[in-house]
């Protein structure tokens, strides 16, 4: 969404708006600044030093004022007279955030009152040859919210912590707080702004569709237009190229402002999920020609070539929910997507990459996008596109109750989907729109009570006024009203939102409802789209918000920096049940981390065991936008949580995974693979006494079947259970393919850690430099452990870095090598100053 500042050609030409205003408070104290656009107040005033670090300690509680304040930005700018001689002149604002009055030379001009629409305003009669000066004053948000709120109460957050009346406001609604999230109340033109003149006509919107034969692909795109009248003689043009050499081409007339093109694409290269194939983008082009073909405007994409199908239908367990892409049913595998960043302007395109790219090496496949957040940027989908992450999209509706009695309000959001879908529908990753997240439930929805919408009310938003707008303007694309949902066809959706036989279902057993990790082995649903259970981010991150002596989870900065109500609380609740207690502040926090990555394993191993009955799992949440406890993956600074490293290896395309029958005395061991083709693999087990004495072992020879999960062995241990107690055996898994590689490894034990009496594992480390390409150093290091090594994890001490595998299990004298690419160059001595191991048992023996 970046701008030149100018371009021009005979039939358009655009002065873009970004860069250098001036920002003053106009309520208040009266603060100003210099600010940048796109942006944000808060950034502009941090840029200035006019406030200090919102995430540091409890700063955010100084600086609420500025959500509470009315904001003016300003620019002047110049304009030629040359400007005046297109026939149209328009403002275009790609994002005002969020209640904005917009003048140019002191006229109104536009009134915005939707951060996630576009605007646009004629400026023919604003605009003067020479200088202008356009003021965009922003309102509070918070004010506005408030006095809404004053005149009709509507419920508004359940467990969220979040300023009162922000359902009346279409503004990103954690903004406002959330369980993970700060009040943070932000202002400004947080998308690029320019002035575009323009000839003749431009092209709307490209709507576009596939069909797909054996063989063939018939691409058609409908093209509209905006004009100033006359379009007798204009044309379409289309071309489609794969790597810069056309494919197709086509063009054709234009009939009532709006043409028609189709191109039939053979033998075409497809697009598949992560995991599952390649993602060629082809490189799109629809240009809108003059009668003298000359080029007046164009439309450029990149697209892919799939069919990505929705299926739900009667099954031996009730109805069906899972994904085919290409006619491949496929398990998704992924997490939740929060906002990256408090102040999101400040993201770049790296920023984006970074957390997508990990989820990728966590072998995901969906993202879903959550409807407490925003419709991301272009950029998100377009790295999505090209790592195959399925996008599953909700609406920017979350946990309240919505004034869908409200024509205005109504009115607002039909205009605010059809912008959002015209702007995502061609991307490849968009899998599924969603109406909302967690709407359905009773605290939201009722009968008799004025704080909640009505059934009625509900239904005339999300079953009504959102499927019209995508029946006309994206109807090859699945939809479902809400997640978690239950079809109305096939269940009760107010009943229970979450029926095990059919739809998606938020499973919250486990932590807020605090049923133990075992409550999961007792779920059966089709398609978990959350689930999670929280951690504290690792000491680094919790050094940049905290003074040393607050670096205790009860402190008041630590606890202020957990928005959850129960959430420590049940961090060391859970450690009580499964974990000897931790010593020391370091250990408490990495141990909570062991603990949630163990949780969200238990889960997910589970429901692929269950594979086709349950589709999907998606965990909350992949990352986090300041420094908190939360149940993110990944920490705010892109740091890579116990729980990312142990994703890699639960969600890895073969898996194996064990069951333990504590009444029997058995394992039984499965594997899940997702791979596309069969493939022979070989499991090996061992079965060791907790000081690493062999009881026994073996292996056997299997063909995995394409895309399903199978119970391969069952491993008989009472008679070691009889001799040893239950606490005393370790049972190692481990996968080999047919190259001899090991794909899969897992432990399963009868007992939880806390009561097994871990031996010091001696891990011994061998340090090789591995030459790169780039400038960035990178290490091998080989570990190797005298005894059983529970959840071994490594850290360099002054240093971020990655790991190819990290927070996993030693088996005695196996030596296992782990790829470490520190985030800047070391020497070997500085790696080896750095670098520390360490195991669970550390987190109780040491300080
Ligand atoms: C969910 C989400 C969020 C929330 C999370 C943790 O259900 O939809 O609203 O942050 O649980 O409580």
């Amino acid at each position: 969404m970046s701008d030149k500042p100018q371009t021009m050609t005979a039939f358009s030409r655009t002065l873009s708006l970004n860069g250098d205003w001036q920002l003053r408070q106009l309520t208040g104290g009266g603060a100003s600044c210099p600010a940048r656009v796109p942006g944000s107040v808060h950034l502009d005033l941090l840029a200035a030093d006019a406030i200090p670090d919102p995430f540091y300690r409890d700063n955010e509680n100084r600086l609420m004022w500025i959500g509470e304040s009315d904001w003016l930005y300003r620019r002047t700018f110049e304009v030629d007279a040359a400007l005046f001689e297109f026939e149209r002149l328009e403002l275009e604002c790609e994002g005002l955030d969020t209640l904005a009055t917009v003048r140019v030379n002191d006229r109104v001009v536009l009134q915005a009152d939707n951060m996630y629409r576009r605007w646009t305003a004629d400026l023919r009669n604003a605009l003067q040859p020479g200088t202008n000066t356009i003021e965009v004053e922003f309102a509070s948000a918070v004010r506005y919210s408030a006095a809404r709120r004053a005149v009709r109460a509507m419920s508004d957050g359940g467990c969220n912590i979040r300023l009162p009346g922000t359902n009346w406001i279409r503004k990103e609604p954690c903004n406002f707080g959330w369980d993970w999230g700060p009040i943070c109340v932000t202002a400004g033109i947080w998308r690029p702004i320019r002035i575009r003149a323009w000839n003749c006509a431009r092209i709307a919107a490209v709507a576009l569709s596939q069909q797909h034969q054996a063989g063939s692909v018939q691409l058609a795109a409908h093209t509209s237009l905006t004009g100033t009248g006359d379009t007798a003689g204009l044309s379409l043009a289309l071309s489609l190229a794969l790597h810069g050499r056309e494919v197709a081409r086509a063009s054709a007339p234009l009939a009532d402002g709006s043409g028609e093109l189709s191109v039939s694409i053979e033998n075409p290269r497809l697009w598949w999920p992560n995991g599952l194939g390649d993602q060629p983008l082809y490189e799109l082009t629809v240009t809108l020609l003059s009668p003298t073909g000359l080029a007046i405007d164009s439309w450029q994409r990149r697209i892919g070539l799939r069919t990505l199908e929705l299926i739900q239908q009667p099954d031996e367990w009730g109805h069906s929910f899972h994904f085919r892409c290409n006619g491949t049913d496929f398990y998704a595998k992924g997490a939740n997507w929060i906002p990256n960043d408090v102040f999101q302007p400040r993201l770049t395109r790296d920023d984006y990459a970074d957390r997508l790219i990990s989820a990728v090496q966590a072998h995901m496949n969906m993202i879903r996008v959550w409807g407490g957040g925003l419709y991301e940027d272009d950029v998100f989908y377009q790295i999505c596109d090209e790592l195959g992450l399925c996008v599953w999209q909700d609406f920017m509706f979350a946990c309240s109750a919505y004034p869908a009695f409200d024509a205005a309000f109504m009115q607002n959001v039909r205009a605010e989907v059809a912008d959002n879908v015209a702007r995502l529908r061609h991307h490849a990753c968009l899998a599924i729109w969603c109406g909302n997240n967690e709407l359905e439930q009773w605290h939201h929805v009722g009968e008799d009570n004025p704080l909640l919408m009505t059934r009625a009310e509900y239904c005339a938003l999300f079953d009504e006024l959102i499927p019209s707008v995508l029946q006309e303007l994206d109807p090859q694309r699945p939809y479902v009203p809400s997640s978690e949902h239950t079809p109305p066809e096939f269940g009760d959706r107010w009943k229970n939102p979450d029926d095990p036989a059919c739809g998606d279902a938020h499973l919250w057993s486990v932590w807020h409802g605090r049923q133990p990790f075992e409550w999961y082995r007792t779920s059966f649903h089709r398609f978990c789209s959350e689930f999670g259970f929280q951690s504290f981010p690792e000491p680094k991150t919790i050094a940049s918000f905290t003074l040393p002596e607050e670096r205790n989870v009860t402190s008041y900065v630590m606890e202020h920096h957990q928005r959850s109500g129960s959430g420590n609380r049940l961090i060391i609740d859970y450690m009580l049940s499964w974990y000897r207690l931790p010593s020391g502040f370091e250990n408490t926090v990495w141990l909570s981390q062991i603990q949630q990555g163990m949780a969200i394993k238990y889960a997910v191993e589970h429901w692929r065991r269950q594979r086709p009955r349950c589709m999907g799992a998606l965990y909350w949440q992949l990352n986090d936008c300041w420094p908190v406890a939360s149940w993110s993956s990944i920490d705010s600074f892109g740091r890579w949580k116990a729980l990312h490293y142990m994703a890699r290896e639960f969600f890895a395309p073969l898996l194996v995974s064990g069951v333990e029958d504590n009444a029997a005395g058995t394992v039984e061991v499965f594997v899940s693979s997702d791979r596309s083709a069969s493939c022979p693999a070989t499991l090996r087990w061992q079965v060791t006494r907790v000081d690493g004495t062999l009881l026994s072992h073996g292996e056997k020879s299997l063909e995995l079947p394409p895309q399903t999960s199978l119970a391969v062995a069952t491993l008989k241990c009472q008679p070691f259970i009889e001799q040893f107690s239950e606490r005393d055996l370790l049972i190692w898994l481990s996968l080999t393919d047919a190259d001899g590689a090991i794909v899969s490894r897992n432990l399963v034990s009868f007992c939880r850690p806390k009561h097994m009496a871990l031996l010091p594992p001696d891990i011994v480390a061998d340090i090789a430099e591995i030459s790169t390409e780039s400038d960035q150093s990178a290490w091998r290091v080989t570990l190797t452990a005298a005894n059983p090594a529970l959840w071994v994890w490594l850290e360099l001490s002054e240093s971020d870095a990655r790991f190819s595998h990290n927070f996993f299990c030693l088996e005695p004298d196996t030596p296992c090598e782990i790829r470490v690419a520190p985030a800047r160059r070391l020497t070997r001595r500085q790696l080896r100053e750095q670098l520390r191991i360490r195991s669970l048992r550390d987190t109780y023996t040491a300080e």
